[in-house]
């Protein structure tokens, strides 16, 4: 099938409104991507960002939700809040996420399913440890986490799926091309076996990405973007990647 890449930016915690310059810069100089274009910014900032983005391809998402819709849960917000702002996708699972707060595959999968039920786009996030990879258990890893992760009416239209193995994120490590290729290609593979449209869910690979290493990666086969971290804060940077969708 042919499938519209998706590129979404992770600005994890980082990001003042004064940082929102950058959106407006991005929505100038980009005014119509040949991709999706995601920018998930910390929660203080999504409906401000909303507004800056306004007019513009730039949807607008949360970096990660509550699985409850409301309730005695300080500190969290829910796929709820985050459409009411105007959002329209929030991560999932993302592996700080699991590792800083201890979320499991079935936590992750909850928090996927609060996304679809309040209208968002889920973006689940998957990848193996340094020690996984050592370990020959590369595939294992990541084919339990999508099958523990991945939320009940999955479709196409409502859930990405983002492959970011741990050891790559922001330490300007990137996989071989051909490890990435073999990943995705297992990754689309038991999505087509589960899904009845598998073969159209965007796989996105993330970690480490920038404007010079992304054409070699979007151009492997069964992988539909990227889900940008540190190279999403400037727009020039930003817009370097989306341009050589
Ligand atoms: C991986 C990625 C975005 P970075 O976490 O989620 O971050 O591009 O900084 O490696």
């Amino acid at each position: 099938p042919q499938i519209r890449p998706l590129v979404a930016g992770n600005w994890k915690m980082n990001g003042l409104r004064a940082a929102l310059s950058e959106v407006e810069a991005l929505a100038s100089t980009h005014p119509s991507p040949a991709c999706d274009v995601l920018l998930c910014p910390p929660a203080t900032l999504i409906g401000a960002m909303v507004d800056a983005a306004q007019g513009s391809p730039i949807q607008v998402g949360g970096q990660d939700c509550h699985a409850a819709q409301s309730g005695a849960h300080t500190g969290d917000i829910a796929a709820e809040m985050i459409a009411d702002a105007g959002g329209t996708a929030v991560i999932v699972g993302h592996s700080e996420r699991r590792a800083d707060h201890a979320e499991d595959d079935a936590m992750v999968k909850a928090k996927a399913e609060a996304a679809l039920r309040a209208g968002l786009l889920a973006v689940v996030c998957v990848g193996e440890t340094e020690a996984d990879r050592d370990a020959g258990r590369t595939l294992d890893v990541v084919l339990g986490q999508l099958a523990g992760s991945l939320p009940d009416g999955a479709s196409a239209e409502n859930t990405v799926i983002a492959y970011e193995p741990v050891w790559a994120i922001g330490t300007g490590r990137v996989p071989q091309i051909s490890d990435i290729a073999q990943v995705h290609d297992a990754l689309r593979g038991a999505l087509t076996d589960r899904l009845s449209d598998g073969a159209s869910v965007r796989l996105l690979y993330g970690g480490s990405v920038k404007p010079s290493n992304a054409a070699e990666i979007f151009a492997v086969e069964n992988v539909n973007g990227g889900l940008v971290g540190g190279a999403s804060l400037k727009a020039a940077d930003f817009g370097g990647i989306i341009a050589v969708t």
